[in-house]
């Protein structure tokens, strides 16, 4: 993609200090990373000083508030700022995946089992820099604003992986259930830290009245970004190992009512879920979400071929999911959730799940 670069200085435009800066950043030919120019879309965006069209960019079509596109006005050059329509792509505000890594474990075993056959691994540092590096590698090559991550076993492991990726996401928080040997979840995102909720203390209800909690922690991160507030959460549902149905339903149906709530709290936000759900579209925890009008499964729309993350037993099933809650900021871009994976019928970076990844824009 080829970004074309003003001829005259837009720092001109009386809109806020900060605008001029983003402009500038975004009619920069050198902001060519797509990370970057999400970060500037995402900004232009919170500080209401520019719109985007669904296929170009910058939508020339549109000027910034208080300004009537007039051949002296700053239109003019959010105009020359855009991206060439006729060779670009649409560049969402934000991009989001959610990634089970597989059993991210570290060097030392924590659990006193960790025997040919018991469920921790211990790693050489050898092998665990190198799983560390494909890791890191495999989400540094999703360009996304935020990720859900799971299976992360110790602060070892994730402090580790934020070495690797620190220069793109500031923000890295794991939750740690505190279990030896235990795999948890995690959120990297590109904005600055706000607060953390986590939600696994409280309990939650099956179907058949039963008290349960969350398998792992329900990971809440809030996040700035150049003023648009982001909330991300991370989940991973209860398995079907040795099942427990009514757990992994008990938790979908607390998440989505978490999720909900935090959206009605701050409708100025973009809420987003991802996670390993362990479960298939259709499915009870599925249906549940989904009951929900404002809980949109982001692959929703796409092919199941396109947006399936895992195999079992020779069969590609969707159990990655991504969610967003639609009365917040954000606006799925249609189409846009894929699976994401190192080649056909593989996982992403080593692991045995592909990555889910979907795009949103802001109203
Ligand atoms: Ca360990």
């Amino acid at each position: 993609m080829k970004l074309r670069t003003s001829t005259r200085d837009p720092s001109h435009i009386d809109n806020s200090g900060r605008s001029h800066s983003l402009l500038r950043a975004w009619s920069s030919a050198t902001l060519t990373d797509p990370m970057l120019r999400r970060f500037c879309l995402a900004a232009l965006f919170a500080l209401g000083t520019a719109s985007c069209s669904s296929d170009a960019g910058v939508d020339p079509a549109v000027p910034p508030p208080g300004h009537d596109g007039g051949v002296d006005s700053p239109t003019v050059d959010v105009q020359e700022a855009a991206i060439e329509a006729e060779a670009a792509p649409h560049v969402a505000a934000l991009s989001f995946a959610t990634f089970n890594t597989h059993q991210l474990f570290d060097t030392t075993c924590d659990s006193g089992n960790c025997a040919p056959g018991d469920f921790e691994l211990v790693l050489t540092q050898e092998q665990f820099d190198a799983r560390i590096d494909q890791v890191a590698t495999a989400i540094r090559g999703l360009h996304a604003t935020a990720v859900s991550v799971q299976e992360i076993e110790t602060v070892a492991s994730m402090e580790a992986l934020t070495a690797r990726l620190s220069d793109l996401y500031p923000t890295a928080i794991m939750a740690e259930t505190g279990a030896p040997g235990s795999l948890d979840v995690a959120v990297f995102g590109a904005g600055t830290l706000l607060e953390i909720r986590k939600h696994r203390g409280v309990p939650i209800t099956r179907p058949d009245g039963t008290s349960t909690s969350f398998s792992r922690e329900f990971l809440e991160v809030h996040m700035d970004l150049a003023g648009l507030r982001i909330v991300v959460f991370s989940a991973h549902f209860r398995s079907k190992n040795n099942d427990d149905p009514g757990r992994r339903q008990a938790e979908a149906r607390a998440a989505r009512d978490i999720v909900i709530m935090t959206a009605q709290e701050l409708p100025e936000a973009v809420v987003l879920l991802g996670g390993d759900l362990n479960d298939t579209p259709g499915s009870p925890p599925l249906l549940d979400i989904e009951s929900a009008a404002s809980m949109l499964r982001a692959a929703k729309d796409r092919p199941i071929d396109q947006v399936s993350t895992y195999s079992w037993n020779g069969e590609l099933q969707a159990i990655d999911h991504i969610f967003l809650e639609t009365t917040s900021r954000g606006v799925y871009v249609p189409g846009s959730a894929r699976a994401v994976r190192d080649g056909p019928g593989q996982g992403l970076g080593g692991s045995d799940h592909a990555a889910l990844q979907a795009d949103f824009d802001l109203r």
